[in-house]
């Protein structure tokens, strides 16, 4: 396993820590279009970046409470049917230096763009897991796996020095319907070094910390994977819980992540000219729900108006609609009169009608995860 020091010199991208790489892009570049590229789509990694240099011998194997276990190469993979699928990756600690500004958080201290847009190319995890005799619509084998591990190549410290893993239920990866994927193109491309390369998980409408990439086996296993990541790390605890009266085995591990929208057209303080201003930003939920609404207010959140949202040029956008892409974010725009300095605010409803929370302060905790306030930007006027 190699540092790479080139993985630092990203145009334009800023770098919170230097090792192990993690960036973001500028707000304004992440909403220049409905696909992230890849130079600004975010990096988050607990370790050094693995080089897979030999695509040949490199393979996965699939064991645990199986019938057979199996090794598959790249090529095994590829035969199975491509699908291409759009979803959004969002870090559960985006947005989480707001966060910390209530309150001290531990974590790595992300703005707003620690979430990223791509259509991710690979087999469906359903079609893999048939190869070792695993049904679709499974939700325990006959050995008693309710559970699918990912295991990476890579290592960090949080595993004293093992792989980084995670796990979902057997359920959602047997479940075609659910997208799950072992990708091995992003936007058409192979799989950059540091996303994954040469394959990665992809589970739309879920936190980041479970699309493990550098695959390296998969385990059919009873319980969910006792891991750092799953089991001492991205869980949502009330704000009273500190680090002194911390329970880990209280609460599960987080999935799904909840309706979110940030306005990426404007900076915390921006100074604007008095007038006419576009006001743009993504909007996004998790397991599959789509955006209904999105509310930008120009008077700190007393009165709204409905910004317009948008997926790809020339189809208009409805939530949970067949030509929408479900597991997606939204790009949303309204151009909004600012003749004073005022807060702009943004919020979403998604399509199970669940809002975002006005104040960071309700969900406070102590890991900075999952801060979905309503987002607001401070605009100076100015000549
Ligand atoms: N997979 C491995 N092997 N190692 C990691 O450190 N980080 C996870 C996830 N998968 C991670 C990983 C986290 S927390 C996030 S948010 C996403 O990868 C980030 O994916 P990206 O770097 O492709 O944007
Ligand atoms: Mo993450």
């Amino acid at each position: 396993v190699v540092v790479d020091a080139s993985r630092n010199d990203h145009l334009g991208v800023d770098l919170p820590e230097l090792e192990p790489f993690n960036a973001e892009p500028p707000r304004s570049a992440l909403i220049s279009s409905y696909l992230t590229p890849e130079d600004f789509f975010y990096k988050r990694n607990h370790g050094p970046i693995p080089i897979v240099d030999d695509i040949e011998s490199y393979c996965i194997s699939i064991s645990g409470l199986v019938e057979n276990s199996k090794q598959l190469f790249m090529k095994d993979i590829r035969m199975l049917p491509k699908y291409n699928v759009t979803a959004t990756l969002q870090c559960a600690g985006n947005r989480r230096t707001a966060m910390s500004k209530t309150r001290t958080v531990k974590g790595v201290g992300w703005d707003i763009s620690a979430i990223g847009n791509a259509t991710w190319g690979g087999a469906k995890l359903t079609d893999v897991l048939e190869l070792v005799g695993i049904p679709k619509l499974t939700s325990i084998t006959k050995f008693g796996g309710k559970h699918v591990e990912f295991v990476s190549i890579d290592k960090c410290k949080e595993e004293n020095g093992g792989p980084y893993k995670a796990s979902i239920p057997l359920s959602q990866a047997t479940n075609p319907i659910a997208d799950v994927l072992l990708a091995y193109e992003m936007n058409g491309e192979p799989l950059n070094r540091d996303h994954g390369y040469p394959l990665r998980v992809v589970v739309p409408g879920v936190i980041g910390a479970r699309s493990v990439k550098w695959l390296d086996s998969i385990n059919i296993i009873a319980e969910e994977c006792q891991g750092f990541f799953m089991q001492k790390d991205y869980k949502m605890f009330p704000p009273s819980v500190n680090w002194d009266n911390i329970n880990w085995a209280s609460r599960k591990p987080q999935m799904d992540f909840p309706v979110q929208c940030a306005i990426c057209s404007l900076e915390d303080v921006s100074t604007i000219k008095p007038g006419k201003v576009k006001v743009s930003g993504y909007a996004v939920s998790g397991g599959g729900r789509g955006i209904e609404r999105v509310d930008v207010s120009v008077d700190g959140g007393k009165t709204w108006m409905e910004a317009s949202r948008f997926q790809k040029s020339g189809i208009p956008y409805i939530a949970d609609d067949a030509n929408s892409d479900k597991w997606a974010w939204v790009l949303f725009e309204v151009t909004v009169d600012i003749p004073r300095s005022t807060e702009i605010v943004a919020k979403a409803v998604d399509s199970s009608a669940n809002v975002q929370p006005e104040k960071v302060e309700e969900i406070w905790n102590l890991r900075g995860i999952l801060n979905t306030s309503w987002h607001r930007v401070q605009a100076r006027v100015g000549f």
